[in-house]
């Protein structure tokens, strides 16, 4: 008996060996590149005639034929899957309508923007079935690619499964010689992982420390995708909205390409890169350059950490045999200050699933940020790997482990990878919207941790108040 199963045991050795992958997982020669990359319309906001542009949007179930052939039920934004791409430009006074046509109570989050805590759609702006909340604010922050998704407290990992998320691109005046022609040479891509049952509906165990780690991708809710390249030079617009997914991507022919944005808007200089690694939320935004005629894969590659197994293939590029003249790449993107590094220095210990011990409680203030502050916050993870998202801010990497964080990694971020008993410096930078009783969050952005209470709270006040504010808030929700 005990010799059979170590026969069995070495037989699964061998077979997982053959398939040349670290773990069971990957796609890799399995598609056909049969269907065209969906790209999300843009949805056009209502000018009002107070210069507000109003942008209506809806919560909603669905039906979405993601596998050929069959149905699965989704939730999307003004549609069955996903939601459009939101577009404004710094200054723009925005105003969201967003209606909860869900059976259950959701929230938008605009991750990556810069705005007043009330305004945040965390989990203090719960927005009931049937409900609409109207958040406004101003936008203010260099162009960026952001998103939103949900943020119901517990809950986050389903919301955002079933399809509830979308690009926010952040334009401003500073001009820049990038692919800009969104559709054509400036591409969104949302890569999502996904299981699914043999059926073809969505998969929703999400069981095991991770939660749910897909074997099959979508990429802007496109299976088996391409997209026609037309121009010399494309510009993506890449976007990690799978639940704890991490990706290293590349060419199949390990070409040369370049990073030029990452989080937070444009870095100094373009990065030139063969891969690079990008975790659940965080945004990074390429250019490669593609010959007439040509056909590559762009792929995700092994990794070493345990959310990142397996070999994938996540889309085609199929150049036309004449391809319109792109801008050439710039040497420089733009001015980008030295990280600030503030005199608070504050540690997160990330355990198993909490940090410094303790689990998201609603109506503890876990942090009070005066308003404007730097400060360097530091992260060691003892245990397994997680990511680590703040809302709000945006921070620039000092060290991972102890070392230089790469080149494309030194501009402005939001979210950032942490893999498992390794440390990183932050040098972050604070708003200036205080609000002593509406808290900002700071969390893991694996969707099960967050769901799990690896989450904490920080409020930002007028320099001076910290002592005198509340750290507890009584707010109807109770206890995690
Ligand atoms: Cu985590």
């Amino acid at each position: 008996m005990r010799r059979r199963s170590f026969l069995a045991l070495t037989g699964l050795v061998a077979g997982l060996a053959l398939a040349g992958c670290g773990g069971a997982d990957g796609n890799a020669g399995a598609l056909t590149f049969r269907n065209p990359l969906r790209i999300p319309p843009v949805l056009d906001p209502v000018p009002g005639a107070d210069g507000v542009k109003r942008y209506p949007l809806r919560l909603q179930e669905g039906r979405t034929e993601l596998l050929p052939g069959k149905t699965a039920s989704t939730w999307g934004i003004n549609g069955d899957h996903l939601g459009p791409t939101l577009r404004a430009k710094r200054g723009d006074r925005v105003a969201m309508s967003v209606t909860n046509g869900l059976g259950e109570a959701s929230t938008l989050h605009w991750h990556g923007m810069r705005l007043p805590a009330a305004m945040d759609g965390g989990p203090h702006q719960m927005i009931q079935p049937g409900g609409t909340w109207s958040p406004e604010w101003t936008v203010d922050q260099p162009a960026a690619t952001t998103w939103y998704h949900p943020h119901p407290h517990g809950q986050t990992s389903r919301h955002v499964y079933r399809g509830l998320a979308g690009m926010f691109l952040i334009d401003d005046d500073h001009d820049v010689a990038l692919p800009r022609d969104y559709g054509t040479d400036d591409i969104p891509l949302i890569i999502q992982d996904r299981k699914f049952t043999p059926d073809g509906r969505l998969d929703e165990s999400f069981g095991g420390t991770f939660g749910l780690l897909g074997d099959q991708l979508l990429v802007n809710g496109t299976y088996d995708p391409f997209f026609q390249v037309t121009t010399s030079r494309v510009r993506f617009r890449v976007l990690n909205g799978s639940n704890a997914h991490v990706y290293t991507l590349g060419f199949a022919d390990d070409r040369t390409f370049h990073v030029v944005a990452s989080d937070g808007g444009l870095l100094a200089k373009p990065a030139a890169v063969q891969r690079f690694r990008i975790s659940p939320g965080e945004r990074f935004e390429i250019v490669a350059a593609f010959t007439p005629g040509e056909q590559v894969l762009l792929k995700s590659f092994d990794g070493d950490s345990e959310v990142e197994n397996g070999d994938y293939d996540v889309l085609k590029l199929v150049a036309a045999h004449q391809l319109s003249p792109s801008p050439e790449l710039p040497d420089h993107l733009a001015h980008l200050a030295p990280p600030v590094e503030g005199t608070t220095v504050r540690t997160f210990r990330l355990n198993g699933t909490n940090i410094n011990g303790q689990d998201m409680d609603m109506s503890r203030i876990d942090l009070v940020v005066p308003a404007g502050a730097h400060e360097i916050w530091e992260l060691d993870n003892v245990t397994f790997s997680h990511n680590f998202h703040i809302h709000e801010v945006s921070f620039r990497v000092l060290d991972l482990d102890g070392g230089q964080p790469p080149e494309h990694l030194r501009g402005a971020k939001d979210t950032v990878f942490v893999p498992g008993k390794t440390k990183a410096r932050l040098a972050v930078e604070f708003g200036r919207h205080a609000d002593p009783r509406t808290p900002y969050m700071y969390h893991c952005h694996i969707l099960k941790h967050e769901d799990k209470g690896m989450m904490g709270q920080f409020v930002i006040v007028q320099p001076g108040t910290e002592d005198s504010t509340a750290r507890t808030l009584s707010t109807g929700h109770g206890h995690h």
